[in-house]
């Protein structure tokens, strides 16, 4: 580990973090998995998959000025109450984010520096980074992933000038073969603005459609650009976000299945007010890397995207985007792991989608220090803890409630493989042995 210089360092007291010291408290929760992490950098790192794909997005919007924050650590104020998120709001749980202390945290979506980059008097920007998140683990989730936020608003006095611009871009899109499937409209449960008047509103939201349907289609376009070849299906679909209204999200067709690639909207006026700017109006978006990176390059497990095997970093190269060519996979090995839950996990706890739109309750709010609840992202995390980026999977293969006592049990199915060599049974055993002492130890279960 000598040639590795460690900007992070988690002590019993207290994180140290680009420097910067913060005194822990009953809300911390990052393990130093986690901020090992935060070093890393993939969407600035040349040549690779999500930085090839920052720099398209930089490309297609030219104009917009690119951003890069210069830490992942943002307080709770900025993260969630600048963004108007209610109090209850289930992203603010100690299950679903990481906590520095009560004040700071990691950022779980660009969204984050919505409020400071409009604070800089920037009306057009796009902002990379990497957003933290507790969550499963699958092929398709780490805890650690990349968006990018981008935002245009204007003066409102400049407001006139969007239908031209719109009938500019809608001439651009005639040229292209996309099918744009949206059957939303604005009612009450996703209205313009109060204050907004109605025509601008409707240029600003046309404006944000037409921009992200040309960017969808320079990304996943080169098939349907070819002769006779089906057009590009793009989905629009009403969504929420307490930031943004209107607000969508936006899907694209991509081999046979409809997938999720962002979300947008109008920027609530209360967030542009907050920024000193409440004379511009303008749309924002927020895009995941990963999930487009995946399917872009067919790369078919999220943690390769961490990997430091020059058989995947070799493959690539900035500016283009290239089929992954899978190289020999080792096999995997599995155990599986029965307990019984906590006492006072009978009840409820059971577990939630992590989204930023939805607003209904149900996670855990912080801080909730010395109670016993079972929840699964506890559990991944201290699998993760335990075996880095050998676990490929946690699966709950069965659920069982005694008809008597009441009590339950769960069975998870750990799935363990190493990306470049074979892992030996022992070694796994050894794995499986430490989660299930650190498991009994921190979360109150019991091995059945
Ligand atoms: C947000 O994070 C909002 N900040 C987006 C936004 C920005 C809305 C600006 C309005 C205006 P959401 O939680 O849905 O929303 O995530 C946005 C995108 O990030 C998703 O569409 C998806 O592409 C990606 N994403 C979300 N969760 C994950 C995950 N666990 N793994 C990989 N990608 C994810
Ligand atoms: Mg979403």
């Amino acid at each position: 580990y000598l040639h590795r210089y460690q900007s992070t360092l988690s002590t019993p007291d207290s994180y140290k973090i680009n420097g910067l010291t913060y005194p822990k408290d009953s809300y911390s929760n990052i393990p130093s998995s986690i901020l090992d992490k935060l070093d890393r950098n993939l969407h600035l790192l040349p040549s690779h998959p999500i930085s090839i794909l920052r720099q398209i997005v930089e490309d297609h919007f030219s104009t917009y000025t690119p951003l890069v924050p210069s830490s992942a650590v943002v307080s709770v104020h900025q993260n969630f109450d600048e963004l108007g998120f209610p109090p209850d709001h289930p992203g603010r749980s100690l299950t679903d984010s990481y906590y520095i202390n009560n004040e700071y945290m990691l950022r779980t979506h660009t969204s984050a520096h919505e409020v400071e980059s409009y604070k800089k008097g920037l009306d057009k920007w796009l902002l990379s980074a990497d957003v933290y998140r507790r969550d499963e683990i699958d092929s398709s989730h780490y805890p650690v992933f990349h968006q990018m936020e981008g935002t245009h608003i204007w003066q409102n006095e400049d407001l006139h000038t969007l239908p031209a611009l719109n009938a500019e871009l809608e001439e651009r899109l005639k040229e292209c073969n996309i099918l744009i499937e949206d059957e939303t409209v604005i009612s009450t449960s996703n209205p313009y603005q109060p204050h907004h008047d109605t025509i601008h509103a409707e240029q600003i939201t046309k404006h944000l459609k037409h921009s992200l349907n040309s960017l969808i289609f320079r990304l996943f376009g080169h098939h349907a650009s070819q002769k006779g070849a089906e057009p590009l299906r793009v989905r629009w679909i009403e969504a929420y976000f307490p930031f943004t209204t209107p607000s969508y999200e936006v899907e694209v067709y991509w081999n046979g299945q409809w997938l999720e690639l962002l979300g947008c909207g109008v920027v609530m006026q209360k967030t542009l007010d907050l920024s000193g700017v409440s004379n511009k109006s303008g749309w924002a978006f927020g895009l995941g890397l990963e999930r487009l990176s995946m399917v872009l390059f067919s790369i078919p497990d999220i943690r390769l995207f961490w990997t430091s095997d020059p058989r995947f970093l070799t493959q690539f190269k900035q500016g283009e985007i290239t089929t992954f060519q899978p190289y020999s996979k080792y096999p995997p090995c599995y155990k599986d792991m029965s307990f019984w839950l906590p006492p006072s996990a009978n009840a409820s706890a059971e577990q939630h989608e992590h989204e930023h739109g939805a607003a209904a309750a149900g996670g855990k709010l912080p801080p909730k220090s010395g109670e016993k609840t079972f929840h699964e992202n506890d559990y991944c995390e201290i699998v993760r803890d335990v075996a880095g980026d050998l676990i490929e999977s946690v699966t709950l293969i069965d659920k069982f409630s005694h008809p008597k006592t009441n009590r339950k049990s769960k069975c998870y199915r750990l799935n363990y493989r190493h990306m470049d060599r074979n892992l030996s049974n022992e070694e796994v055993n050894e794995l499986q042995q430490q989660v299930q002492k650190r498991v009994v130890q921190e979360m109150g279960i019991e091995m059945r």
